[in-house]
């Protein structure tokens, strides 16, 4: 082989080098980058910027609320937009609240309401009650007007009762949000802190004569408006209107710190009842042993209405429990 044969081969391998480094380098570019993420939400990544230190002082958890600017330039609400300090919408009636009034029994709590609690959207309709639980937090709107939200937006963990007066049909819209103490980063502080917690809503109706009307399953509809937190934005997927998230990581993280969440912004007229949900994806249910609910006096005094044998009321939620976690679903009682 001569000098000019050598040094041909010499250039090849260097060439090789190279492009191998540089492919390496793309692939994690087309893995990682936000640039490269081609779903319809709009990303950030990192920590948020806190606005309110603490919704509820007396919470276990640190129920902060904060924004984010995405890379689409818009800004949004962490972990949700929520109507907690507007008085103009009702706080719901306890059925087991650790800051409130904690009840054994369903009957115990509805005794203690004096009918101030019912909520008027027909005049002439009957009356409803509902028995929520929700982890952690709901709003709920009946044909669009305001009928109940959480006392507790992150932890302990409570339960509710709602009554309000309507006329058949009508439709029930809530608003979940699993809480975060790593605002725009989906996470807790727990083992390590970066832990994604879970969500999750089980809600029972029933009309004046104690006749199940209502309860949470794969009939209701629910969609996703905030995911996070999202390690690779290469997982995830949309199709139709379901926003795909079961590929991601739910690992804990040493260091969560750069992780993405993606946005999605919500109707205007999600709550009401000619809000058009036909193409939303069908709630998904979960077990209450999947919620961890076995050792939450908040659900587990209401087993005679949450686990009703003949009408046993499944937790919901999007498809993604975990990382899902801001949620809107909806049902329309006939
Ligand atoms: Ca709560
Ligand atoms: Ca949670
Ligand atoms: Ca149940
Ligand atoms: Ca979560």
């Amino acid at each position: 082989m001569n000098w000019n044969n050598k040094l041909l081969i010499l250039a090849i391998c260097l060439n090789l080098v190279n492009t191998g480094c540089s492919e390496e380098e793309d692939t994690m570019d087309e893995t990682t980058a936000i640039g490269d993420y081609t779903g319809t939400g709009s990303v950030t990544q990192g920590l948020g910027t806190t606005t309110v230190s603490n919704l509820f002082p007396d919470g276990q958890r640190i129920a902060a609320t904060g924004t984010i600017t995405a890379s689409d330039d818009t800004e949004w609400i962490l972990p949700a937009e929520v109507n907690f300090t507007d008085d103009s919408f009702p706080f719901a009636s306890d059925l087991s609240n650790s800051y409130g009034n904690s009840y054994n029994s369903a009957s115990e709590a509805l005794a203690a309401l004096d009918g101030s609690d019912i909520i008027e959207i027909d005049g002439s309709g009957e009356v409803i009650t509902g028995f929520i639980f929700a982890d952690n937090y709901f709003e709920l709107y009946v044909n669009g007007e305001p009928v109940g939200k959480d006392a507790v937006p992150f932890t302990d963990f409570n339960s509710h009762i709602v009554r309000f007066r309507v006329e058949r049909p009508f439709t029930l819209a809530m608003k979940l949000v699993d809480w975060e103490e790593n605002l725009g980063l989906g996470s807790e502080k727990q083992a390590t802190d970066y832990h994604a917690g879970d969500g999750g809503m089980v809600a029972f109706f029933q009309d004046e004569q104690a006749a199940t009307i209502a309860i949470t399953n794969s009939t209701w509809k629910a969609q996703t408006y905030y995911i996070a937190p999202v390690q690779d934005l290469s997982c995830l997927s949309e199709d139709g209107q379901a926003r795909l998230s079961s590929s991601c990581s739910t690992a804990d993280a040493e260091d969560g710190s750069d992780f993405y969440g993606v946005h999605w912004e919500l109707p205007s007229d999600w709550m009401k009842e000619s809000f058009d949900d036909s193409e939303w994806p069908s709630a998904t249910t979960y077990t209450n042993n999947e919620i961890g609910v076995d050792n939450k006096e908040s659900y587990t005094n209401f087993t005679d209405i949450f686990d009703k044998p003949a009408d046993d009321a499944e937790f919901i939620w999007s498809s993604n429990v975990v990382l899902d976690n801001e949620v809107l679903v909806r049902y329309t009682v006939d």
